[in-house]
């Protein structure tokens, strides 16, 4: 029982990172492998599209406190980032990127085991090394980075990322649309819509979800122009006009 219950904490707390490419040597089974094909932070990202290069340093202070260096970054939606992460202190670290859930229920997983990350979202470096993470912010919304070795976020080994909207929408992304209904409370609209090019989707009629401020720009029968992407895995209108 005792075993079963540890395996369905593991497999609820490793909803984080799950890629083929992706291995942990500690120990955890890769049975839910193919659940998730990109995290809420976003994806692995492709050297080659990287738009800018972020230098990370972890260390110790005198007083005994853990710290990255910056302490949080502001990034775009949709941007690949380069994370130069170097260990200038003199202990292990690590350095991960998820939800703050999601760093929770594995900060609590390391507690119980020694294990280390290799996944696609984070690095482990002993004192003095260096190496990159090279990740893909495709969903707005804040996020986390962190160590997650025993006590050491807790000595603030932690930090807020900050992924805004992409506002500056490309006009070819726009289709033209018809709005059918709205439910502003559930913060969902039906429109009558073109073809969706950022989706790859036919002209149809679907639901939306949609924000208050896309809200107010609605009326029932309005024709308008808008944006529909995917934002954590649901079909949301993201610019209107
Ligand atoms: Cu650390």
């Amino acid at each position: 029982m005792k075993n079963l219950l540890m395996t369905t904490t593991l497999a609820l707390a490793l909803s984080a990172p799950v890629f083929a490419s992706g291995t942990h040597s500690g120990g955890h089974d890769d049975d839910h492998v193919g659940e998730h094909a990109q995290m809420m932070i976003g994806k692995p990202g492709d050297a080659a599209s990287v738009d800018r290069t972020i230098n990370v340093t972890m260390r110790e202070t005198d007083d005994g406190d853990m710290v990255f260096s910056p302490e949080a970054f502001e990034i775009a939606q949709g941007e690949t980032i380069r994370f130069n992460v170097t260990n200038a202190g003199a202990l292990e670290h690590e350095f991960v990127l998820d939800t703050m859930a999601g760093n929770e229920a594995h900060k609590e997983m390391m507690a119980k085991m020694d294990m280390e990350h290799d996944d696609p979202n984070s690095i482990r470096l002993d004192e003095g090394a260096s190496g990159d993470v090279i990740w893909t912010f495709s969903n707005a919304g804040t996020f986390e980075f962190a160590c997650l070795i025993p006590g050491h976020y807790e000595s603030g080994m932690h930090g807020p990322i900050t992924v805004a909207q992409n506002s500056e929408q490309n006009e070819a992304d726009f289709s033209s649309g018809k709005i059918k209904k709205i439910d502003a409370k559930a913060g969902k609209v039906t429109i009558i819509h073109g073809p969706l090019p950022k989706l790859d989707m036919p002209a149809m009629t679907m639901v939306f979800r949609a924000d208050e401020a896309m809200i107010a720009k609605m009326s029932e029968g309005k024709e308008v122009e808008f944006v529909a992407d995917r934002v954590n895995g649901k079909l949301t209108v993201t610019a209107i006009k």
